[in-house]
């Protein structure tokens, strides 16, 4: 390896990174539903039953009013609201149309997570498209990694060289950098590779733990060179694994201020409504487990809402923030959306078509409206701002905290400190305390 010395950091933790790989990409191994006998559900209480059908129904009926009401989409976006409807729009239509030409994929989470997503990667977080390995950048894992065209849709509207219009093009291709389940090795930008659900939610505690790990060990009261969020998407699905529930829990004892978690709320997981299995109140749990919990109710159209959800969330400084985001599931499609249908398979032709006509969208497959292509274009500047200004905050670091700064230069770039060979070859009793 390169000595650090020779190399800015960030070049040296690039020289890191991981090239691509071809890799296996399997499909989803589980049963098709269709070889499945139809499940009746579990026998209910009267109360239980009652409730569970007055809920689906107040929830479809919620669902459809809010699906009109994105029809709103206009083709000359003047206001910032329509602009962002409409980035919100290609997004959700990139997803749509990659998981089509694939004939394979889930539109569903990607439909209903597009305006959290949107606001995410278009007004909050802190990244380089053109350096996805820029130290301080925000972390982003996407626990419900089957939803991953959400990702690729905002790698590639954020500019993003590792997702062009042809990676968008060659979903679930074998040797694309486009997998059916996002992969850190494959595709730069994604931080964690996840599908496994729940298993997101624990890395992405693991990369706040870090952070605030470095931040104690090397800022100073004059310099924080270590500085930056965590997020997570995270589903039903991740919710019922009891591993995220674990990390959770010691996320919340570690006081994990910086980790914000957004819990889509959409009530649909894969074999239906989440009556027949998941019906715990996971905002009490999660205020059990000593989080901040904050109630995004309209996760559609409510950008406003999310972002003071944000903003919120990142004023409670000891304790990590669930944003629960109720959304719809395959929100704009007229009648597959709030229903498992839209989870994991193309919405075929004719509801794409149904789809299009109902949120206004008159574009080919995989456009990108000229506006909304301008609009993003400014992170690529922003990005290389961001980390210019880190690289200075580093190099005065430096100056100051020589020692530090060569420490923190050797834990990124992997390399082992002088006299590591040395020091393997002293006897155990050298390190041993003598009190
Ligand atoms: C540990 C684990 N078990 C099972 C699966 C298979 N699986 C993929 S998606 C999914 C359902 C997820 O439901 P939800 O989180 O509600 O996602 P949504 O329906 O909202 O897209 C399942 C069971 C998996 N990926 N990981």
């Amino acid at each position: 390896m390169a000595s650090t010395s020779s190399l800015t950091l960030s070049q040296a933790i690039l020289a890191r990174a991981i090239s691509h790989h071809a890799t296996d990409h399997r499909r989803d191994s589980r049963l098709s539903l269709a070889a499945l006998p139809a499940f009746t559900g579990l026998k209910s209480t009267k109360s239980s039953a009652s409730r569970s059908t007055t809920t689906t129904n107040c929830r479809r009926r919620v669902s459809s009013l809010q699906v009109r009401a994105a029809a709103v989409e206009t083709l000359d976006a003047t206001t910032e609201t329509s602009l962002v409807e409409k980035s919100v729009n290609t997004i959700r239509f990139l997803a749509i149309d990659a998981v089509e030409k694939a004939n394979s994929g889930h539109p569903g989470l990607p439909m209903g997570c597009a305006p959290m997503g949107h606001i995410l990667y278009d007004e909050v977080m802190r990244y380089n498209p053109k350096n996805p390995y820029w130290f301080n950048r925000d972390r982003f894992v996407l626990s419900a990694g089957h939803g991953c065209m959400l990702q690729y849709a905002l790698l590639h509207l954020a500019g993003y060289d590792s997702v062009k219009e042809e990676d968008l093009k060659s979903f679930r291709q074998w040797g694309s950098r486009t997998p059916g389940h996002p992969e850190n090795f494959e595709t730069p930008g994604i931080e964690v590779t996840t599908g496994p659900l729940g298993q997101g939610v624990a890395n992405a505690v693991g990369l706040a733990l870090a952070e605030k790990h470095l931040a104690a060990r090397f800022n100073k009261p004059d310099s924080e060179i270590v500085d930056h969020y965590t997020y997570v998407i995270l589903g039903d699905g991740c919710q019922m694994e009891g591993i995220s529930n674990e990390a959770s829990s010691l996320a919340a004892h570690w006081g994990l201020g910086k980790l914000i978690a957004f819990y889509d709320d959409n009530h649909i997981s894969i074999d239906g409504d989440t009556e027949i299995a998941f019906t715990e109140d996971v905002d009490k749990r999660f205020e059990g487990l000593g989080w901040h919990v904050i109630w995004v109710k309209n996760g559609n159209t409510g950008y406003d809402e999310i972002r003071a959800a944000i903003k919120e969330a990142k004023a409670v400084k000891d304790k990590p923030t669930l944003i629960k985001v109720t959304t719809t599931i395959g929100y704009g499609s007229p009648n597959k959306s709030n229903s498992y249908s839209v989870h994991g398979s193309a919405l075929g032709a004719k509801e794409v078509d149904a789809t299009r006509q109902n949120l206004g969208w008159p574009f080919e497959p995989f456009h990108v409206p000229e506006d909304v292509k301008q609009h993003w274009s400014r992170h690529t500047s922003a990005g290389a701002a961001f980390e210019a200004e880190w690289n200075t905050k580093f190099a005065e670091y430096e100056k100051k905290y020589s020692e530090e700064a060569a420490e923190f230069k050797s834990i990124m770039s992997g390399e082992l400190p002088s006299g590591w060979a040395r020091a393997q070859q002293m006897p155990p009793e050298i390190f041993l305390s003598k009190t």
